[in-house]
């Protein structure tokens, strides 16, 4: 998130499903996957439960998961992408990424991404 705002960027965060499916119809084409604004939280009372959070620490009232996500499949899964099919999928944070930054591509340097 920090490397989409240091460039001029935001990041995207579809609060219903209007608004998600209109990011999806922008990554149709152009990209696989979009970084949106959410991550992973752990419950303090229930260490293996995990919410997702929106950039100002509230919970994320609206949720598009692909069936059987998020599945944490990688251990650390704290990051989510959106699909072009609308659908979400959690994802580690170094994973590569591609953030709306106000219309025009940003996507963090290849040397970053973990593949
Ligand atoms: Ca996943």
């Amino acid at each position: 998130m920090a490397e989409a705002m240091k460039r001029g960027g935001h990041i995207a965060t579809p609060r219903h499903p209007t608004a998600n499916a209109a990011l999806a119809s922008f990554l149709y084409g152009k990209v696989a996957v979009l970084r949106l604004g959410l991550q992973a939280a752990l419950d303090p009372s229930n260490a293996t439960k995990r919410y997702f959070l929106l950039g100002d620490g509230s919970a994320a009232t609206f949720e598009k998961w692909r069936p059987g996500e998020p599945n944490n499949a990688a251990g650390n899964e704290g990051c989510v992408d959106l699909s072009a099919d609308g659908h979400w999928n959690d994802v580690e944070c170094i994973s590569c990424a591609v953030f709306d930054c106000l219309g025009i591509k940003c996507e963090i340097p290849t040397s970053r991404c973990s593949g």
